[in-house]
């Protein structure tokens, strides 16, 4: 069964992108999940099509009408239903949201589907967030131009997560966040670049070392560039063989910021 992604957006085209590229555009060719679009302007009663009007009790900009977010978002909930999708989730990205984190991606990619709603504007009436939203979702302290960027951004992170997205070269329980430390350091080809070598240990063909010198290499670069994450790690849980890497790394002071 694949997870069923409703879209509503004055803008679908946008949401092509994911379904064009990389590892989502592999997901949605093999049926991992699948992407619909509704189009509130469909949804207008008028001969012009509107969608939106200004606020009551003035001031700037434009918010988008109840009425035809309303009827896009029945006829989601009807397509959900259709795929057999009893209990779906009807998410309203937004400033206003929880912050957007790979503990909330987890538990999102437990569901078999979701409507995502994407404001334009100064934002949407607020009674379709009442009657309509389960939840509210930010993806971060900063003000972007709609709320599709957004739900790209939730769409991509949650197939990652998805049985079968990923191919077997790639990992999703290996990335960073899933453990709370930051990836180790990549090398390629050449060996030498403008005189900077690629550290030797990585050619010794000794896995076990490799793998030690990767995990000190992500326990360092999380202590000097995120001690936040670091705090969840410990919180975690930190093997002793850890620490004593951690300690060594913090002691050999072979460290650059960069
Ligand atoms: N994380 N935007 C929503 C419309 C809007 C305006 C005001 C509510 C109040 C965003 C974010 C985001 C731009 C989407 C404004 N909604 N979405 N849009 N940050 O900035 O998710």
């Amino acid at each position: 069964m694949s997870f069923e992604i409703d879209v509503i957006t004055l803008f679908p085209d946008m949401l092509d992108a994911i379904t064009k590229y990389g590892i989502t555009s592999r997901a949605s060719k093999n049926e991992i999940f699948r992407l619909h679009t509704w189009n509130p302007r469909h949804f207008a009663k008028d001969n012009y099509r509107t969608v939106d009007d200004s606020p009551y009790g003035g001031g700037p900009g434009m918010v988008m009408l109840a009425q035809p977010l309303d009827e896009a978002i029945t006829h989601a909930r009807t397509r959900q239903l259709a795929e057999g999708i009893n209990e779906t989730k009807v998410i309203y990205l937004s400033p206003q949201g929880e912050l957007l984190n790979h503990e909330k991606i987890l538990q999102l990619s437990k569901l078999r589907g979701m409507i995502l709603l994407c404001g334009r504007y100064e934002g949407i009436d607020e009674r379709i967030i009442m009657r309509q939203v389960d939840e509210e979702i930010s993806i971060g302290n900063y003000v972007i131009s709609g709320g599709e960027l957004a739900a790209m951004v939730l769409i991509d992170s949650i197939v990652r997560q998805l049985p079968g997205a990923l191919g077997s070269a790639d990992s999703a329980s290996e990335d960073s966040f899933a453990n709370n430390l930051l990836e180790y350091p990549q090398y390629t080809r050449p060996e030498i670049y403008r005189g900077d070598a690629v550290p030797p240990i990585l050619l010794s063909g000794d896995h076990a070392k490799i793998n030690r010198w990767r995990l000190q290499q992500s326990l360092g670069k999380t202590w000097l560039k995120r001690p936040d994450l670091l705090d969840l790690k410990y919180k975690q849980g930190i093997s002793k063989e850890e620490e004593k890497l951690l300690e060594e790394f913090k002691q050999t002071k072979n460290f650059r910021i960069n």
